[in-house]
C-alpha cells in the first residue's frame, strides 16, 4: 500500500524555503494520500551542537508550525522521532550494511562538516543512514523531498536493495516526489541555499516573521546592479531567487512573474514579492501565534501521533530482526 514519509528537523522556525519546497507539498499529500506520516526528526537535528531548552522548545514551536500550516492530525501522523525508538534500532542495522565511501561524497556531509572546520561528529556523518531507517521503517512507497535531498533518498533506496538482495525482498523502494518549486536561496548570499541555522538574522523569512521584519529583509535582499527584473537564475541568482519565491508564493510561472513586472526596478519590485509573501504568510504566522499558546494541546497531538508511529513501527522492525538472525 502506498506511504508518504517526510521529516523536518527542529532546529527553529521554519523558513520560506522549508515552507514552499516541503511544507505546502505535505499538506496537499494528505489528501492524494491514505497513509501519510511526518516527522520532527530531533536524532537528526542533534547531529550537530544544540542547546537543550532550545531543543525542547523547537519541537513545540514546529509542531506549532506544521499544524499552522495545514499539517491536519485526523490525517497525517505527525510525531516526535526520537520518542519511537525503531528509527535508531534499524539505523544501527542499516549502517552495518553501508560502506564507508558512501556516505562520504554526501552533500550533507560535505557543507556542515565544512562549516565546522571539518571537525564534524560521527552522528552527522552517518545522518544519512538514519534518515534512511526513518523512511524504510515504515516501508514507505513515497518521500517527498526538495531537490537538496535527492542525493540522500539515492542512499535509502540504494540501502533497501542491498538488504532485499541479501535477505530476500522486504522494503519497497521508496520514490522521490519533487515539488514543483525551486530550491530558496539565501536573501544575504543567493548562492547557499536559505537555511533555519543561517547566523545571519536578515538571510532567511521566517513563518513568524511580522510584516515589518519581511519588508525590512527584502529591502535588505542583495540583488545586483542591473536594475531590470529578469529571471536568469546563473547569471543572475538574487533577483532570479526574488523571481523564484515571487512565483511559488502566487502560483505563477517565473515568466508570467517577470511579465507582470516590467518597468519595475529591482527596488520596488523587492517591495511587491515582499507583499506577496506577506499575504501568503500572514495567516500562517496568527495560527503559529494561537497554537504556541497552548503548550498541552501541542504535547498532546506528537503523544498521539506518536503512539500510532509506534504501532506502525514495532511490527516491522521485529520482522527485520527475525528476517536478519536477531531473533
Ligand atoms: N532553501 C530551501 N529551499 C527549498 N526547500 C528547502 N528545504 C530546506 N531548505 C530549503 C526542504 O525543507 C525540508 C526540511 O528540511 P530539514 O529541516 O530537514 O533540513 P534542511 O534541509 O537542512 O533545512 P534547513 O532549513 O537548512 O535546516 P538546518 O539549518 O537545520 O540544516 C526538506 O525537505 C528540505 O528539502
Amino acid at each position: 500500500t502506498p506511504r508518504v514519509f517526510s521529516g523536518i528537523q527542529p532546529t527553529g522556525i521554519p523558513h520560506l524555503g522549508n515552507y514552499l519546497g516541503a511544507l505546502q507539498s505535505w499538506v496537499s499529500l494528505q489528501e492524494e494520500f491514505s497513509s501519510v506520516l511526518y516527522s520532527i526528526v530531533d536524532l537528526h537535528s542533534i547531529t550537530v551542537p544544540q542547546n537543550p531548552d532550545a531543543l525542547r522548545d523547537s519541537v513545540l514551536d514546529m509542531t506549532a508550525c506544521l499544524l499552522a500550516c495545514g499539517v491536519n492530525p485526523a490525517k497525517s501522523c505527525l510525531f516526535q522521532q526520537s520518542q519511537v525508538p525503531e528509527h535508531a534500532q534499524l539505523g544501527w542495522i542499516l549502517s552495518c550494511l553501508t560502506s564507508l565511501p558512501r556516505l562520504r561524497h554526501l552533500p550533507q556531509w560535505k557543507m556542515k562538516s565544512e562549516s565546522q572546520k571539518n571537525e564534524g561528529s560521527v552522528g552527522l556523518f552517518t545522518y544519512p543512514v538514519l534518515q534512511a531507517a526513518d523512511i524504510l521503517l515504515y516501508l514507505s512507497t513515497h518521500v517527498p523531498v526538495g531537490d537538496d535531498q535527492a542525493q540522500h533518498l539515492q542512499l535509502t533506496q540504494d540501502l533497501a536493495r542491498i538488504f532485499n538482495y541479501q535477505y530476500g525482498e522486504f522494503f519497497p523502494i521508496p520514490r522521490a516526489l519533487m515539488g514543483s518549486s525551486k530550491k530558496i536561496r539565501s536573501l544575504r548570499d543567493p548562492l547557499v541555499k536559505m537555511s533555519k541555522s543561517d547566523p545571519h538574522t536578515l538571510a532567511t523569512v521566517r513563518l513568524t516573521d511580522t510584516p515589518d521584519e519581511i519588508v525590512m529583509k527584502f529591502r535588505k535582499a542583495v540583488t545586483d546592479f542591473t536594475s531590470e527584473v529578469t529571471y536568469d537564475p546563473e547569471k543572475r541568482p538574487g533577483v532570479s531567487n526574488m523571481v523564484a519565491i515571487h512565483s511559488a508564493v502566487t502560483g505563477l510561472s517565473p515568466e508570467e512573474v517577470v511579465k507582470q513586472s516590467r518597468g519595475l526596478e529591482t527596488a520596488q519590485y523587492k517591495h511587491v514579492v515582499a507583499e506577496a509573501v506577506i499575504t501568503k504568510l500572514t495567516p500562517i504566522r496568527e495560527e503559529v501565534h494561537r497554537l504556541r499558546g497552548d503548550k498541552g494541546f501541542l504535547r498532546e497531538v506528537l503523544t498521539r501521533g506518536t503512539h500510532r508511529a509506534r504501532e506502525l513501527a514495532a511490527p516491522v522492525y521485529d520482522k527485520v530482526c527475525r528476517i536478519i538472525g536477531l531473533r
